[in-house]
């Protein structure tokens, strides 16, 4: 009797033993859990407010509006400096969106594109990643706009900015580009903030222009700074104060909070759709390094964009 009180004494302290082991182990797991929850809560991941991936075998047209006209059914789109926008150089293939730059020989034109968000947006954080196109006097960008920055408004909360997260019109300099703030129209009152050209970096010596590879290009837009990225790195902020370029006129803190589209855009060097002479364009011929001219009777270089996507805040702060 005695033996088996025992045993049953020893079976009910392995018992409660392994129900006490039990419930320490429930009780560690519960609280990691509240642990993980409670550092999961310090980074809530931002709201996607927007986002084209640019997978289907067309652009979606209930997001964006495309710029020009359809030269080969008479229509010759849209000028723009040295070339035209139109409607036939915008395509999507391989997950990309395709803006083509092309040349017609005997008309000694370059036909390009551009896109316009339909949605209008304000503070958040803009990425895209693309392939900038790889010839001298091409100048791709992705950029905001607005239509009060077509008045000569200084101040931003009334007149908004142009805003240029990125612009590429060095190819022939190495592959560089630039961020730039514009305020104020584009007259006599305008202010300008941005870089200098800033060199794209490259994955190995073997790439001779940072153009040849893929980048992406990110702006920050919250009510007190822009600051913009280039793969990841902080390249740029500023408040943007306002400097009349003519009188004393001096706003501190000059960043937009006007609704605004975004542009995907082409353009090429020269003026009124006729290709010229520009710092980047070697005298109207798109060339490399000074060292290559093209075959202009088959030119085409494109613009690939992997995606454009608009988060509430900085998805990887
Ligand atoms: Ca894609």
């Amino acid at each position: 009797m005695s033996t088996d009180k025992t045993n049953c004494n020893k079976k009910h302290s392995i018992s409660l033993l392994k129900a006490v082991s039990l419930l320490t182990l429930i009780a560690v797991l519960a609280l990691s859990l509240v642990v993980f929850a409670a550092c999961d809560k310090k980074r809530p991941q931002p709201k996607l407010l927007f986002s084209d991936e640019f997978d289907s075998d067309s652009l979606d047209a209930t997001k964006w509006f495309v710029h020009g006209g359809t030269p080969n059914e008479g229509d010759p789109g849209e000028v723009r400096r040295g070339g035209w926008w139109t409607e036939d150089s915008i395509s999507q293939k391989d997950g990309n969106l395709v803006i083509r730059t092309t040349y017609d020989a005997e008309k000694k034109t370059f036909y390009t594109g551009s896109v316009d968000s339909k949605e209008l947006f304000t503070y958040g954080f803009y990425e895209t990643r693309c392939k900038v196109p790889e010839a001298a006097g091409m100048w791709a960008a992705f950029w905001l706009m607005c239509d009060e920055m077509q008045q000569e408004i200084p101040d931003a909360h009334v007149g908004g900015a142009e805003i240029d997260i990125f612009e590429s019109p060095f190819y022939s300099w190495g592959g560089a580009v630039q961020h730039a703030i514009h305020t104020a129209g584009y007259g006599d009152k305008k202010s300008d903030h941005g870089t200098l050209p800033i060199m794209l970096e490259r994955s190995s010596e073997a790439v001779e222009n940072g153009y040849e590879e893929w980048h992406t290009f990110a702006l920050d837009w919250q009510p007190d700074s822009y600051k913009f990225y280039i793969d990841g790195e902080l390249t740029y902020e500023t408040s943007a104060p306002y400097h009349s370029p003519k009188d004393a006129d001096y706003i501190e803190k000059n960043v937009s909070s006007i609704p605004s589209y975004i542009i995907l855009s082409v353009e090429v060097g020269g003026n009124g759709g006729v290709p010229g002479d520009s710092p980047f364009f070697n005298g109207g011929h798109p060339v490399s390094g000074n060292s290559r001219m093209y075959d202009m009777k088959n030119f085409a270089v494109d613009f690939l964009v992997d995606y454009v996507r608009v988060w509430e805040s900085n998805p990887y702060a």
